[in-house]
């Protein structure tokens, strides 16, 4: 497809036309991935949504299957939106997921599959109660703020838990329902946990972490060897933030570390265009695997030229880091086997505003890897205390300008002199005692487009570069 369609991407998933949004109900059974998504079977826009199916082997290669769930009953006659699988003990997997009645109104519906014999679950069946939960004068749900719904859980009680994102005024909230059959729900009198001034909080997705090492959890979970995570999609501006805290199963509550917070100076899994992110626990290997949605970068006349909208960034493992302070994230181990020809650089001395052309790489896709060791560090500039938003200081000191310890990384997707590219990069700065460290992806020259979003994003990065190389791995297609 690389000659007609240049714009299509080699690594992430993509069907062959249409508008794609979040990724629903990811799940494993019998040795198959599956991946739901929004989806428009009829445009290129947000719209007419169904849930559309793709299965996997290796989360690398994808098979497409009819869509699995659409409008079809009067609790979701104006679209299915997003929620959730879940695998019951049995070891039969269901569906939660957000329908829109004819008021429009968020409700909740169940579904499970027609055919367990069937690896594929082709068929999705809706059960007849349908809606399950709903927004009533008597619960006081925000009828346009109810939806979403997580994987749910088991307690000690025997009975499964499920949050639904929602809000009261501007407070973000995770309304907590109890359910000792799966089909009667129980809304609970306090919500899982909720924050002012978040607004609505779309796709929440809460799941335990393992103290010690990279294994991932069933969502059912808990003990003194778990922490949980709760993370938010905030609807206001469209960033992610999770909190790593201690789900209390006594009182029902999730409690956020100190310092934990939901937004501005929270902790997030991506700080480029990443949203209604998911993650589910791959019990065939032992991880927890997050997906997340990517929104094109082109504009609407952009993508009615394309014929396509959105893409499923590639799945990630997710696990506690050391410092029980923060996640970290690796792409699956699978995407490796991607890997062709080899092209090595030898280490080399990179003085300031120096170029270095990588030659070799003849591939439409690339998986790099570099190392960056620094010899002088008394060199390194200032931190301003006001340089506060790393997304900010990226697009100021952007990668054409000249700093003391940086700019240093990669140019990629750099076409002919340098007419077009992307500009991802380290900037050290001294701040106190220690040193920071920044990393920008530096889009602002990354397309001659004029209508194409160009927004430069950046992070600091939790490292002492005094005590560990810096390495950067990037994941390049065409
Ligand atoms: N997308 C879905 C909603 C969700 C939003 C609708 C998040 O269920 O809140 O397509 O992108």
């Amino acid at each position: 497809h690389q000659d007609n369609e240049p714009y299509r991407t080699g690594y992430h998933f993509q069907p062959p036309k249409n508008w794609i949004n979040d990724p629903n109900g990811p799940l494993i059974y019998k040795g198959i991935y599956h991946l739901f998504y929004q989806y428009n079977p009829k445009g290129v826009v947000w719209g007419n949504i169904v849930w559309a199916h793709s299965t996997s082997t290796d989360l690398v290669n994808w098979t497409p299957h009819d869509a699995a769930i659409f409008p079809s009953q009067p609790s979701d006659i104006n679209g299915c939106w997003s929620g959730s699988a879940t695998i019951l003990p049995s070891g039969k997997p269901v569906i939660l997921y957000t329908g829109i009645n004819p008021q429009n109104q968020q409700v909740q519906n169940l579904a499970f599959p027609k055919n367990l014999s069937d690896p594929f679950l082709r068929e999705w069946v809706k059960v007849p109660q349908n809606p399950l939960m709903a927004p009533t004068q008597a619960n006081h749900i925000n009828a346009s703020s109810f939806r979403d719904p997580t994987t749910a859980w088991l307690g000690p009680d025997k009975r499964w838990r499920v949050i639904i994102g929602s809000k009261q005024n501007q407070r973000g909230l995770a309304i907590l329902y109890r359910s000792k059959d799966f089909l009667h729900w129980v809304k609970a009198k306090h919500p899982l946990h909720s924050a002012k001034k978040t607004g609505m909080w779309e796709c929440p997705d809460f799941f335990p972490v393992s103290i010690h090492g990279q294994n991932g959890l069933d969502s059912s979970e808990n003990g003194p060897a778990v922490k949980h995570v709760l993370k938010a999609s905030l609807d206001n501006t469209k960033h992610e933030y999770y909190t790593i805290g201690t789900y209390n199963i006594d009182k029902d509550i999730y409690i956020p570390d100190k310092g934990s917070v939901e937004s501005d100076s929270g902790l997030r899994y991506d700080y480029g265009k990443f949203y209604a992110s998911k993650t589910f626990f791959d019990s065939s290997k032992n991880r927890r695997i997050l997906w997340g949605w990517i929104n094109e970068s082109s504009s609407v006349e952009g993508d009615i030229k394309k014929g396509w909208s959105g893409l499923q960034a590639i799945p990630r493992t997710l696990w506690l880091a050391k410092s029980g302070k923060q996640l970290v994230q690796w792409p699956v181990q699978e995407i490796e086997k991607l890997r062709g020809k080899t092209v090595k650089l030898p280490s080399t001395v990179l003085k300031g505003g120096s170029v270095r052309e990588v030659v070799g790489v003849t591939a439409a896709q690339a998986d790099v890897e570099i190392t960056f060791g620094i010899s002088d560090f008394k060199k390194a500039e200032v931190l301003d205390p006001s340089w506060t938003d790393p997304q900010l200081l990226c697009g100021q000191k952007s990668a054409t300008v000249k700093g003391s310890l940086g700019p240093f990384g990669l140019y990629v997707l750099a076409s002919k002199g340098l007419k077009e590219y992307t500009a991802v990069f380290y900037r050290i700065f001294k701040a106190n005692n220690k040193y920071v460290v920044l990393l920008c992806s530096d889009q602002s020259r990354s397309s001659l487009n004029k209508d194409n979003d160009k927004t430069t994003y950046g992070a600091f990065v939790k490292v002492d570069p005094l005590r560990e190389k810096l390495s950067l791995r990037s994941l390049i297609s065409l």
